[in-house]
């Protein structure tokens, strides 16, 4: 971290990798943003809002098939399954999982990987309501906390991984095989793995789910520049940017972007540059890819896994699929 100041008595810490991302990602022929850097406070507070929207669906529809089939998903083996989730956030999907196990009484231990103290903080606070629940928190990366997590486990202890929430799908084809491969690696014969993931659906639907009336994906994908301006002491002026979103059909991905309305300059002091954009010039801040059932059930079983069951929720159309090492 290099310490700078902007006012006087206001002296912002930057970040250098950030820095190092944001200049390299604007420096392209065709700007993009890394979407990662959605989620600081504020967006983190956006992306939960976001999820209650009667037009993005997946928060939901997850929500029910995991209540309908948590007994099909934890009850494959004699002993209770440990039960790690990639990506936790507050805690809310794997607590439906940890409710069911707390009152069959079996006691066992989830563990939660987050990049982010805040909600690793939050979903300790939210299982703490389970006796029969230990939680232990792992504050990395998916892979590197996945690792640690299985590390901790006796040989003969059932474990079932979680990715939930479609998060696959900010991944790139390449990136998610790559992915799949990773988790495959570090699980044993007979762990299992739950993927959930948003399938394909009329675009007109698509398009509301990321453009929402209310504004509020806009907020979303617009913080990003105030995040740049906040902690790399930039100066995007905000009204000069819109959001847009278009439905990309040959990749099968929603496409997010922030569009310039005029010809202008941005100076990113704390990353050491200043761009140039032309008026209707986008930035690519994020994709968000949807699947077909069978695309689902082939990416695991390309990185090695035995499909075991999926399921489908036919409103909205989700799928979670269970996974197992053979
Ligand atoms: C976290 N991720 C799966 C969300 C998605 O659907 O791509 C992020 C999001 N972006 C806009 N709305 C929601």
């Amino acid at each position: 971290m290099i310490d700078i100041s902007v006012m006087e008595s206001v002296p912002v810490q930057i970040d250098a990798v950030f820095a190092r991302d944001v200049a390299e990602g604007l420096n392209r022929e065709l700007k993009q943003l890394p979407t990662k850097y959605h989620y600081d406070a504020l967006g983190s507070q956006l992306f939960e809002a976001i999820c209650e929207l009667p037009w993005y669906s997946i928060t939901r529809s997850e929500r029910r098939l995991l209540l309908e089939e948590r007994d099909a998903i934890i009850s494959h083996s004699s002993n209770p399954p440990a039960v790690i989730e990639m990506g936790s956030g507050s805690g809310e999907k794997v607590s439906i999982l940890a409710d069911r196990l707390n009152s069959m009484g079996r006691p066992t231990t989830i563990h939660l990987v987050d990049i982010s103290k805040t909600a690793l903080e939050l979903g300790t606070q939210r299982l703490g309501r389970y006796p029969a629940i230990q939680v232990v928190r792992h504050e990395l990366s998916y892979i590197e906390g996945l690792r640690a997590a299985v590390g901790t486990l006796r040989l003969d202890q059932p474990v079932i991984v979680l990715f939930l929430g479609s998060n696959i799908g900010n991944m790139n084809a390449e990136t998610s095989v790559q992915f799949l491969h990773d988790v495959h690696t570090e699980l044993r014969t007979g762990d299992r793995f739950l993927l959930g993931t948003d399938l394909v659906k009329p675009e007109p639907d698509l398009l509301a789910a990321y453009d929402d009336p209310l504004g509020v994906t806009a907020a979303f994908n617009l913080n990003l520049l105030a995040r740049i301006n906040r902690e790399l002491d930039a100066d995007f002026n905000l009204r000069q940017f819109v959001h847009r979103v278009l439905w990309n059909s040959r990749d099968s991905c929603v496409e997010s972007y922030v569009v310039s309305q005029r010809e202008q300059t941005v100076c990113i002091t704390g990353a050491d540059c200043c761009v140039r954009l032309v008026k209707g010039e986008s930035i690519w801040t994020e994709s968000s890819f949807k699947y077909t059932r069978e695309q689902v059930r082939s990416l695991g079983s390309s990185a090695g896994f035995r499909v075991v069951d999926q399921w489908v929720e036919s409103v909205s159309t989700f799928a979670l699929t269970l996974f197992e090492v053979t």
